[in-house]
């Protein structure tokens, strides 16, 4: 929790978001009330009216007209209030302004890939500009996930096979969290990403970095960052889920099968782009096959990235 968060929920950082808090904390204050209410009629008459003689008969009851009235009409109003509230905010939260920026997005098994106008991927981190519509329009490259990012209080499912979208305005600086809310797999809680809001400057700044060419290496870093390649490999040394990366380069490398290679330029990008083509001995099958997106160009940046980890 940081700047308006509370216990019931996170910061509010979008335009929506304090319009779906109002109505959430409607509906958890008034059936908070009626709770309470209802407990304390309970109590009450348990006591007022116990039996205090075992001979008693109690007497017969009458309805009361008034009360019977009371218990339709108001719930029935509470829940058109609900509904109209809640109806004008869905309404609100499924129509982008026209003027919208585009952003196209795709889950994959396991990160997100985002697409900006002019052609520019990056995978897992969003960045957008502070005070416009933002819409992202996502599909799945395989499983059904869900793209979700609580400051904003926008969630929609991603399918494959299909378009759907959802939008947001970020009202301040900052990065926040994005989650992949539906399971998809293995490393589904690993399948995170970040929404990092900047200034119109800062934001055409960076589009415009990420468009230039950037040394090889220096790509293949970005991309090995992005594309998180590091929750399972090290380029330190350490042994996590797969091989670490360093020394990799034109080191021999043992099979599950008894075969061998050495690690040259052809066999990085095999192990990238079909890893199940050889398993590294010791190691599990446990490589996604989701990776035969990446250019050519990123892919000599991962190669000349993986070079420089003597
Ligand atoms: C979910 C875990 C996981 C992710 C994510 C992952 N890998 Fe792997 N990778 C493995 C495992 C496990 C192996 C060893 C088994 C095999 O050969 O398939 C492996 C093997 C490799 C190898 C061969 C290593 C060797 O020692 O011979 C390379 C190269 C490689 N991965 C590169 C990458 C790159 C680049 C990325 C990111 C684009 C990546 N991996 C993402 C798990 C992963
Ligand atoms: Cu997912």
């Amino acid at each position: 929790m940081g700047e308006n968060g509370n216990v019931w929920m996170p910061d509010a950082m979008s335009t929506v978001a304090s319009e779906v808090d109002s109505l959430f904390y409607f509906v958890l204050w008034t059936s908070t009330i009626i709770f309470a209410l209802v407990i304390l009629a309970k109590v009450y008459f348990a006591v007022r009216f116990r039996r205090r003689d075992p001979a008693e008969v109690p007497q017969p009851i009458h309805e009361s007209k008034l009360l019977e009235t009371a218990w339709i009409v108001i719930p029935t109003i509470l829940v058109l209030i609900v509904f109209t509230w809640g109806f004008k905010v869905f309404v609100k939260l499924n129509s982008p302004p026209p003027d919208a920026y585009q952003i196209t997005v795709r889950g994959k098994q396991w990160f997100w890939e985002f697409q900006y106008p002019n052609g520019t991927v990056v995978a897992n981190e969003m960045h957008v500009p502070i005070g416009q519509p933002v819409k992202l329009l996502m599909s799945s490259e395989d499983v059904l996930h869900s793209f979700f990012i609580p400051d904003f209080r926008v969630k929609h499912d991603v399918l494959p096979n299909r378009y759907t979208s959802l939008w947001f305005e970020a009202t301040a600086p900052g990065e926040y969290q994005i989650y992949c809310t539906e399971y998809c797999g293995t490393s589904h809680s690993g399948m995170l990403g970040k929404v990092i809001v900047q200034t119109e400057e800062e934001f055409a700044a960076w589009l415009n970095e990420q468009s230039q060419d950037l040394p090889p290496a220096e790509l293949g870093a970005n991309v090995f960052r992005q594309y998180n390649c590091g929750v399972c490999h090290s380029v330190d040394g350490t042994r996590i889920v797969g091989p670490t990366m360093k020394g990799l380069w034109g080191a021999e490398r043992q099979f599950e099968d008894g075969g061998t290679a050495v690690a040259d330029e052809n066999y990085i990008r095999e192990s990238v782009l079909n890893p199940g083509a050889h398993i590294v001995a010791t190691y599990p099958n446990a490589m996604p096959a989701t990776f035969g997106s990446l250019s050519a160009k990123q892919l000599d940046g991962l190669i000349a990235f993986i070079q420089t980890l003597e």
